[in-house]
């Protein structure tokens, strides 16, 4: 099934000069790029994006992590992008992420860990409008 997910390249990510190295494997992958920019959270975007996890004890350090430098969001689309997407980030904790997948073949830290995608139609749907008008969906 065709579908849309909100990809960002954390702030982590970017200083480590990863962002040719993540998109490229997205690329390499077959999806397609159809939105994408570089941008800076606000403290406003980061309580919208992670609304699950504001009230959770490790939501102030993730808030500073995700302010601390620019990411680079964007749109892609594939046959069942959202689940392939997530298997090729691995999972969130970098002591569980798997070789081959960008946080084991790159993170050390959880809070840290490179990439974010979204994990459910409904949360893609959001998180696209969260970062991007329909304006700047173009691909
Ligand atoms: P994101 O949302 O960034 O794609 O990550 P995941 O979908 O893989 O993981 P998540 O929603 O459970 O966590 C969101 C974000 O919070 C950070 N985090 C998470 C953290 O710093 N400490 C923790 O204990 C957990 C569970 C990492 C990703």
């Amino acid at each position: 099934m065709k579908q849309r997910t909100l990809l960002f390249v954390k702030p982590d990510g970017v200083r480590r000069g990863l962002i040719g190295e993540i998109i490229g494997r997205i690329e390499r992958k077959g999806l397609r790029i159809v939105a994408m920019k570089m941008l800076r959270f606000t403290p406003e975007l980061a309580r919208k994006h992670y609304e699950e996890h504001v009230s959770k004890p490790f939501y102030p350090a993730l808030e500073e992590f995700v302010l601390s430098g620019p990411v680079v969001a964007m749109v892609v689309e594939g046959d069942d992008v959202i689940e392939l997407t997530r298997a090729m980030m691995g999972k969130t904790r970098h002591t569980e992420a798997a070789p081959g997948t960008i946080r084991g073949d790159f993170a050390f830290s959880t809070t840290e860990n490179l990439i974010h995608g979204s994990d459910s139609p409904a949360r893609a749907e959001i998180e696209i409008a969260n970062f991007f008008t329909d304006a700047e969906i173009v691909g």
